[in-house]
């Protein structure tokens, strides 16, 4: 029976190794805070993720998932460690690095190492392939190195981490071969083998894609809030069309990689990525232009007071890193604009959170950031007793727009004129 060393027990990391000890794999969970290290030996899970935590507590209990803060000598290293950006824009490849070198000194009997985490073209060959030379391995002989980008939606990732189709880019044909041979064990979606640079690509362009096309939908929504019609409206009719697919408007685009991965391609190519670079730029424009809209919606309001509701990336998930909300309120504070904020996702965030009542608490504007399913039961009839003005401004068509107004609320609606 194989032993599996994950390496970095996040987002992927911890989904993966639970699942791979719940398919029989001995597996050590590696995670350099200590505290998350207990938290999943004690059966807990410090990430909210559907089905998770009982994922987590089956492969505690089954003996075959342990979490540690060092590595130790297995047949297949997985690397899931975050790939952050730099205030100036640029790939962070620290955590890859010291994973790497960590593991490199155990590399032994033809070892395996995976590379999931999302990395710039040439990763493999010019970071890894060099660190693990350093230590006397000799790729193909020594170990075999491949890339295997993950692929799943947050909200999404157990049905996704089994079912998605899986890119394959081996260092060597070899490598790619097993790498194959070990995720078919788990893998219900089809795999396909190409070489690390181009798997390294395919998963950049993934992200870009969606990035390029999200902006593509915020431009519409500018438009169509100066021609006086819904931007939602032409997406679905638009949408009708068996080869189109506007994505939606938002206030920003957030997370950790669909905000970040495009600059991995612009970094290595500036002049050749106009497109992905203007993208960037509308989709960076968005949490401006919705504090603009508040501002102008509380114009004339003494001292008036936001009710923000919703500060993750997007809706149903506790994940607020590159949250557009953090922007939005951030200009908020610094136009002087007063706010509360109320998320059912969310125990700890940069801003103070309060309660659901506390937000509407005399305020003059309810402000929807993230579409969590929470926000489209709430009761506007009650909801408008507690403010002082009955206005809504929804970033995200979240709510049943009608039925606020039936009960007295004007409505705005970004994308909407
Ligand atoms: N967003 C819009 N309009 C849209 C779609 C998304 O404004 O039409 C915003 C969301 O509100 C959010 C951001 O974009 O702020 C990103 O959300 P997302 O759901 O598009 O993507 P992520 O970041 O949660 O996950 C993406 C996925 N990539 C693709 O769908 C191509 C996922 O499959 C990847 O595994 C993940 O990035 C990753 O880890 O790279």
């Amino acid at each position: 029976m194989e032993k599996i060393c994950v390496i970095g027990l996040g987002y992927i990391g911890l989904p993966t190794a639970s699942m791979l000890a719940t398919h029989g794999f001995e597996v050590l969970g590696v995670d350099i805070n200590s505290e998350i290290v207990k938290i999943i030996n004690d059966g807990g899970i410090h990430i909210e993720e559907p089905g998770l935590h009982t994922l987590v507590q089956a492969a505690i209990k089954s003996g075959k998932l342990e979490a540690a803060t060092d590595p130790e000598p297995a047949d297949i290293f997985i690397i899931a460690v975050p790939t952050p950006f730099t205030k100036e824009k640029k790939a962070d490849l620290n955590y890859i690095k010291s994973a790497a070198k960590s593991i490199a000194p155990l590399i032994s009997k033809e070892n395996l190492i995976i590379l999931e985490s999302t990395s710039p073209p040439g990763t493999c060959k010019d970071l890894l392939e060099p660190i693990f030379k350093s230590f006397d391995l000799k790729v193909g002989k020594d170990y075999y190195l491949a890339h295997c980008p993950e692929r799943v939606l947050p909200g999404y990732t157990l049905k996704e981490l089994i079912q998605n189709d899986r890119i394959i880019g081996g260092i060597d044909k070899e490598s790619a071969e097993k790498a194959a041979q070990f995720y078919k064990v788990f893998i219900e979606g089809n795999i396909y083998l190409t070489d690390s640079t181009t798997a390294e690509m395919v998963k950049l362009m993934e992200n870009t894609y969606r990035d390029v096309n999200i902006a593509l939908a915020n431009e519409l929504a500018k438009i169509c809030e100066k021609l006086g019609i819904s931007a939602w409206e032409v997406i679905k009719l638009a949408n009708l069309h068996p080869r189109v697919n506007l994505h939606t408007p938002g206030p920003g685009v957030g997370g950790h990689c669909i905000a970040v991965d495009p600059w991995f391609i612009i970094e290595k190519y500036p002049d050749d990525t106009e497109i992905i670079t203007l993208g960037r730029k509308i989709n960076d424009s968005m949490p401006e232009y919705t504090v603009e809209h508040i501002r102008k919606i509380v114009e004339g309001i003494g001292n008036p007071k936001i009710a923000i509701l919703g500060v993750t990336y997007k809706g149903n998930i506790d994940d607020t890193r590159e949250s557009p909300a953090v922007k939005i309120i951030a200009w908020l504070e610094k136009i002087g604009i007063k706010y509360s904020i109320y998320d059912p996702h969310v125990r700890e965030f940069k801003y103070e959170l309060s309660s659901l009542k506390k937000t509407f608490k005399e305020a003059d504007c309810a402000v929807i950031l993230a579409n969590h399913d929470e926000f489209r039961f709430l009761h506007p009839a009650e909801i408008g007793k507690l403010m002082r003005n009955k206005v809504l401004f929804d970033t995200r068509f979240c709510v049943d727009h009608n039925l606020w107004k039936q009960n007295g609320f004007k409505v705005y609606c970004l994308g909407v004129g």
